[in-house]
């Protein structure tokens, strides 16, 4: 009972915690969605559209039972609130519950001017839909033309989103990390998997639609630095590390050494427990690999060593003293090179332009390549 219950509320999470593009009409005249209608297992849709509405619909106060691997059939009733306009619709149901549209997900299309016949459609649910609840839209898009783009905003027309109760197929219950609330915990190091975000997961962190997969990372006092990687992954990866106040403090796109895939090292200090979350590139999904290691900047071992710097923490500047000067590079939190520049043994250097966050101060040398961690505050 108790598992049921945990499930339960599992599939609940991970249908609210989906976020789904919205865009629809600016205008709640002339084209629109007349009616919808669905018969499943159980429950069932019974829709009328006018009056319009503008932007994404969400009508929740019904929803429709569907089996996966069986064959339904959807009637929608393209139509008008006002004048006939020519235009596109467009069916489809987020099947494998990652909160995208995609086009393989396409249930059906219609173009015309109404008056035109209601559109019969077959739905067939995969047998390898992801089970429990998930949405389907229907957009209209007066002056749009096959395919339709789910997300899109328009003039005239309809997006109206519906609720779907898929039973049988998979079971994602035992697929944890969707979001922050349910993390895959990390508490050795190194560590390292193979993993997936094809199916069962949904997109939470939004810098790309991809479906994302949450790690939550403790138990790292003994490292200075946390190097991790998806180098070897199978699609166009990218990285992201926050902070348990959900603060991004450091992201990659495309790693140093391995292409497309994501690579960063970052200092813990300050931190106790970090989010990393791992997600495609735009739509991307796939098998990937993460390892997370001991960064290779060892600052423990870098620090104090061969220069000072003051004060540290900063503000506006800080003062490089050294037996020799060098070319000095400053790499913020994601790698990134925020400044060069020739240094004296004696130097300024102005910060005042960079935003507040953890630094890495670099300088070379023809006798060396030194580090120490700088506090931009
Ligand atoms: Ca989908
Ligand atoms: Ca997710
Ligand atoms: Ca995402
Ligand atoms: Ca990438």
């Amino acid at each position: 009972m108790i598992k049921l219950l945990l499930s339960c509320a599992f599939l609940t999470a991970s249908f609210s915690y989906a976020q789904y593009c919205a865009g629809g009409p600016t205008s709640a005249n002339d084209s629109n969605i007349e009616s919808v209608s669905l018969t499943g297992d159980g429950g069932g849709i019974s829709y009328t559209g006018c009056p319009g509405v503008i932007g994404l619909e969400e009508d929740f106060s019904q929803s429709v039972i569907l089996g996966a691997g069986n064959n339904y059939t959807l009637y929608v009733q393209f139509g008008t609130c006002g004048g006939n306009y020519g235009g596109a619709g467009e069916v489809w149901i987020d099947f494998n519950q990652n909160g995208i549209f995609e086009s393989t997900e396409s249930v059906g299309t219609w173009s015309g001017t109404p008056p035109t016949a209601q559109s019969v459609f077959n739905i067939s649910v995969p047998s390898t839909a992801t089970m429990g609840q998930t949405r389907m839209r229907i957009n209209h898009q007066e002056g749009g033309s096959i395919p339709l783009d789910p997300c899109a905003s328009f003039s005239w027309g309809s997006s109206t989103d519906f609720l779907v109760d898929i039973q049988g197929g998979i079971d994602c219950s035992a697929y944890i990390g969707d979001d922050e609330s349910d993390p895959r915990p990390v508490a050795s190091y190194p560590f390292n998997e193979t993993y997936s975000n094809t199916i069962c997961y949904s997109n939470n962190n939004p810098v790309y639609n991809s479906p994302d997969v949450y790690y939550l990372l403790t138990n790292f006092a003994s490292l200075s630095s946390l190097e991790i990687s998806l180098c070897g992954s199978g699609f166009d990866t990218f990285l992201s590390v926050k902070d348990t106040q959900g603060n991004t403090i450091a992201i990659n796109d495309d790693g140093p050494s391995c292409g497309p895939q994501s690579e960063l090292t970052l200092p813990t200090a300050g931190h106790d427990s970090l989010f990393v979350v791992v997600e495609g590139w735009n739509n991307e999904t796939g098998s990937y690999t993460i390892n997370i290691n001991q960064g290779t900047l060892s600052l423990d071992q870098l620090e104090g060593n061969g220069f000072s710097l003051f004060p540290n923490p900063a503000t506006s500047s800080v003062v490089y003293e050294s037996a020799q000067g060098g070319q000095l590079t400053l790499l913020n939190a994601s790698g990134e090179i925020v400044k060069r520049m020739k240094m004296t043994a004696h130097q300024e250097v102005d910060i005042s332009d960079l935003p507040k966050g953890v630094y890495l101060f670099k300088v070379q040398n023809e006798s060396s390549t030194t580090v120490q961690k700088l506090l931009i505050q």
